[in-house]
């Protein structure tokens, strides 16, 4: 009935209503880019580690730990919560000799005769669907330790269920988590210590997310910088301050102990042939600035005040396009309508 009546709004907003869509539309990438404009990139330190008293370990018919790396400091009691999520018998059974990587090609016979011997830290069987507790009471000599845990349940071992218990000290120092990976990476591969006096002591966690074995090797001089053709005979004439073998396979760690003197940038390599070549190395920054990431490529192709007018462009068109709709017309002109024109 409107149309019948007045045909000619409708066609004279048509422009006013494409310009309005037009400008809008012109407006948009622009306020699209400023969504999409480059946030910080995270530098990746390591954080130091915190000491719970308390973790969960699931044990799944995998047959897995998970997670498979637990720490633990001295002179406190870890206490481990148990759940079994399968449908087979699991014993958390907990290696009492540190340091020592038991075999996994052993038979499941001589897997039980090696803890029969040894004994045990902890040694918990739980039912499928069950939960339990196992309390391992750390002292103050295994600091720096590592101990392995299995499942004695025959050929679980052998099918990959162990992990390793890593003990900090419990004492002042510094802790940190670094991993390796077979991409051949330290992961991070910048570390930092605010040391509050010298000699401070320093624990690396490393932990291997790969297969591969790998070392984690520190120079004992701060700001040199090693090469992979001659870092060998390098250590050969300064020893490093620690060469801590990382073995192979997924989840086993190892410590890195060693005491710093002075502040300094260190570099810390794989001494595993070819691996640092690949770009296997680090920097440990001590009481030194970790310098800022170089700045990624900028991506902001828009000076602020094309933002702001483009903004003021989309707000126009929008409203071109609104009241032209609305109103079927615009602007208004005395020859048509003639409802409130005063003529
Ligand atoms: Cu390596």
């Amino acid at each position: 009935m409107r149309q019948a009546r007045h045909p000619g709004p409708w066609r004279r907003a048509a422009p006013w209503l494409a310009a309005g869509l037009l400008l809008a539309t012109l407006a948009l990438p622009v306020a699209a880019a400023i969504t999409h404009l480059p946030s910080a990139p995270s530098v990746g330190l390591a954080r130091p580690l915190s000491r719970n008293s308390t973790v969960t370990v699931n044990m799944t018919d995998t047959p897995r730990f998970v997670p498979r790396s637990l720490v633990g400091a001295t002179n406190s009691t870890l206490t481990v919560h148990l759940d079994n999520l399968g449908h087979y018998n699991h014993t958390f059974t907990v290696s009492k000799v540190p340091g020592v990587i038991l075999n996994t090609s052993w038979t499941p016979a001589e897997l039980s005769s090696f803890f029969a011997k040894n004994g045990s830290l902890a040694n918990v069987s739980v039912a499928p669907g069950q939960q339990a507790y196992a309390n391992i009471s750390l002292n103050a000599s295994v600091g720096g330790d590592s101990f392995e845990f299995v499942s004695l349940v025959p050929f679980q071992f052998q099918a990959g269920m162990f992990g390793f218990l890593n003990v900090t000290f419990s004492g002042p120092g510094v802790r940190l988590n670094e991993t390796t990976t077979d991409s051949l990476q330290f992961v991070p591969n910048e570390l930092a210590v605010t040391a509050p006096h010298f000699p401070e002591s320093v624990d690396v966690l490393v932990t291997n997310m790969g297969s591969f074995g790998h070392t984690f090797t520190l120079a004992a001089q701060s700001n040199y910088t090693l090469s992979p053709t001659n870092f060998t005979s390098y250590f050969t004439a300064h020893p490093p301050l620690v060469s801590a073998t990382v073995p192979a396979g997924a989840g086993s760690s190892v410590w890195a102990n060693f005491t710093l003197a002075a502040p300094g940038v260190y570099q810390y390599i794989c001494e595993v042939p070819g691996h640092f070549a690949s770009g296997m190395d680090g920097l440990l920054y001590v009481n030194v600035p970790v310098p800022a990431p170089p700045a990624p490529p900028s991506t902001a192709v828009v000076e602020t005040w094309v933002l702001a007018g483009s903004g003021g462009l989309l707000v126009i068109g929008v409203l071109l396009a609104v009241i032209a709709s609305f109103t079927g017309r615009f602007p208004r002109r005395g020859r048509a309508g003639g409802h409130g024109g005063h003529s």
